[in-house]
């Protein structure tokens, strides 16, 4: 069999890494490690940094060694030299090891080794423990007690791995050790490249990590393997349609009989009582129907609390948290989003879960402040190329903000997307996307992607077509989006037609584009009536406009602040003049890290940092915030009229 060379090349990196490659010696390491800090053994506490979710979740905070790896080894002797006890620093996890590196050595990855040691919160063999990572980049290998227990590849996602008794200490010390693999290829998500000129190319900086936190999950028998409570709403002053649907998993070792019970606001839901057999798996499933049910929208969002609880006996042995909103979201025949049955209109905000010290590994306070910078924006909803932390969508449920919810699947090449392997693993990016996040009334679009060839061909209809169809199996109740890059010489595809919504990039009058066919800013509004010409049944939202600036100048001189406030104005007062949009969002609210070289458009720029955010890197506003403001603040979001 003919594989290309890529594939291979993922092969190869796999064999490499494989348990049991032939060993080689390391010549790097001529000099004595640094000698290895105290053993900090923990018992891991209770704890959360989001609310919905399973309980007894324990924080694997506290302190972590860390170690770059030192050569390229096979990864048996790997293991072993990344485990041995000396070389290790203390960290903390989440973390970005290359934080604030910005060479191009930290853009292209390389290897870091993670370790935690710690005791069991109770030693009774009644319970089973499950590691659940919230984000790592890029590739995971994890072991414990010096056996491997799982792998995983891919960033922005959770991913859980269960520990096996046999290898559990359940009194003494565990350890716990992360191999990540940051180094990338052109068929990941999102993909590695190389310019011209041999340096990496990328959409923001390749932090390497354990981004998102840690928890160590205690299960008393019974887990929860899918929590759905999704609200139905087939009209405004209709009632609302709740379906419940929870699997349940018995990790135990003989049967049980398990009581499921809900809450929807204050009304109680019981889901019914079913035996399961060890091992097995238990479906629960009811709809309940909700009369006069509250609204969620951004400018009243109400939820309803549905914690589910499952119990053996007298004992509830299982709980999971969640909030929902009863909201409805769909496009009309007139290619209209209607949000509770009125026209959307949206302001949005691109973001990145970026930070001048921590990189991507950010904390609460970051997130907060991403949610209030963006608020006071007058933007209504967030975009980012990959699915945001849980926190970021319950402090968007909670406030009001709509998400836009898209997955890495960004500017994949053709050839690459031409691979089965490759589609199936962006479907599975999608599947799980929808299966982590559709609980949260804020998300109102799955986008299957960003920027693949904007002449998508077959090999990507074939993409777009299977990813809809995948998204509406999974969730009827959600359009299904993609973001286009906006130029006049694409023309209309049918390839877009399983799409219910397309988002337009667009950068008129910043980038040129191929054969200069966006240069001038005033062909936008002819350029937008042809899109809405090919596309009339279709939600049309602008998902992308931006200039970048850091400095002051001429309004005619690009980078400028003069001339990113003359930007925004321009293309803000063309959207104003198209009735039929449903949305738009700037890129960004706030400066990144992108990759070395990066130069945006921009004849001074400050490489790696992208700076069409509105906000700069260390938090001080330039000019087009407020311009940005106060067109957002002016604009009638949600349909002031009646319903439809
Ligand atoms: C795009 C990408 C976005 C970039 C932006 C830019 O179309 O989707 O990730 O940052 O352009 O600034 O060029």
């Amino acid at each position: 069999m003919r594989r290309s060379p890529v594939i291979a090349a993922v092969l190869a990196a796999f064999a490499a890494a494989a348990p049991g490659a032939v060993a080689q010696t390391d010549p790097a390491v001529t000099t004595p490690p640094p000698a290895a800090p105290a053993p900090r053994v923990e018992t891991p506490k209770q704890g959360k940094l989001y609310e919905q979710g399973p309980t007894n979740r324990y924080l694997l905070a506290g302190t972590w060694l860390f170690r770059l790896d030192q050569a390229e080894v096979g990864l048996k002797e790997g293991f072993q030299k990344q485990t041995a006890t000396t070389g290790w620093s203390v960290t903390t996890v989440p973390s970005a090891w290359n934080a604030t590196d910005e060479s191009v050595e930290s853009m292209s990855g390389t290897v870091g080794w993670y370790r935690k040691d710690f005791r069991l919160p109770s030693r009774s063999k009644r319970f089973s423990y499950v590691i659940r990572f919230e984000s790592v980049n890029y590739r995971s290998r994890v072991w414990l007690n010096g056996k491997p227990v799982g792998t995983n590849r891919g960033a922005y996602l959770p991913f859980e791995i269960r520990l096996p008794s046999g290898l559990l200490k359940r009194s003494g010390t565990n350890r716990l050790v992360i191999r990540v693999d940051n180094r990338r290829y052109p068929t990941d998500f999102p993909p590695s490249g190389l310019s011209a000129t041999g340096t990496p190319t990328g959409g923001w900086w390749n932090y390497g990590g354990i981004l998102r936190e840690v928890y160590l999950r205690r299960i008393d028998r019974i887990d929860f393997s899918t929590v759905q409570v999704r609200p139905v709403l087939r009209c405004t002053t209709c009632a609302a349609d709740v379906q419940y649907r929870v699997v349940l998993r018995n990790y135990g070792t003989s049967a049980v009989k398990v009581r499921l019970t809900s809450r929807f606001g204050s009304r109680k839901v019981d889901l019914g009582t079913k035996s399961i057999g060890a091992k097995r798996f238990a479906a629960f499933t009811r709809t309940i129907r909700v009369k006069k049910p509250r609204l969620w929208s951004p400018t009243r969002p109400y939820l309803y609390a549905a914690p589910v609880r499952a119990r053996i006996g007298k004992k509830t042995v299982a709980g999971y948290d969640l909030e929902t909103g009863v909201r409805s979201i769909r496009v009309n025949g007139a290619g209209r989003l209607l949000l509770n049955g009125k026209p959307l209109n949206f302001r949005g905000m691109g973001v990145h879960e970026d930070h001048r010290t921590l990189g991507f590994a950010i904390d609460d306070a970051a997130r907060r402040l991403m949610v209030q910078e963006t608020q006071e924006s007058g933007a209504t909803l967030l975009r980012a190329h990959y699915p945001l932390h849980p926190r970021i969508h319950e402090l968007a449920d909670q406030k009001g903000l709509l998400i836009w919810s898209e997955i890495p699947v960004y500017a994949v090449k053709t050839q690459y997307l031409k691979q089965k392997l490759v589609r199936e693993l962006a479907a599975r990016e999608l599947e799980s996307n929808i299966l982590t996040n559709q609980n949260h009334p804020s998300v109102i679009v799955w986008s299957v992607g960003n920027e693949l060839s904007a002449r998508p061909g077959a090999v990507q209809g074939y993409y777009l077509a299977r990813a809809a169809r995948a998204a509406k199996r999974l969730d009827p109740t959600r359009p299904v989006g993609y973001a286009v890059a906006g130029y006049p010489a694409a023309g209309c595809q049918r390839e877009y037609d399983p799409l219910d919504v397309i988002g337009v990039n667009e950068y008129f009058g910043w980038y040129p584009g191929p054969n200069g066919q966006i240069a001038d800013r005033t062909l936008l509004p002819e350029y937008l009536d042809s899109v809405r010409a090919c596309y009339p049944k279709k939600a049309i939202v602008i998902s992308e406009f931006g200039a970048e600036a850091n400095r002051s100048g001429p309004v005619e001189e690009k980078g400028t602040f003069e001339f990113q406030s003359d930007f925004v104005n321009y293309h803000l007062g063309v959207y104003a003049t198209k009735p039929w949009l449903s949305g738009a969002v700037y890129w960004a609210l706030k400066e990144f890290r992108v990759r070395p070289n990066w130069d945006g458009g921009n004849p001074r720029p400050n490489s790696p940092i992208h700076e069409k955010g509105l906000i700069t890197f260390d938090g001080v506003r330039k000019p087009a915030f407020f311009e940005v403001q106060r067109m957002y603040r002016g604009t009638d979001q949600f349909g002031s009229g009646p319903a439809r």
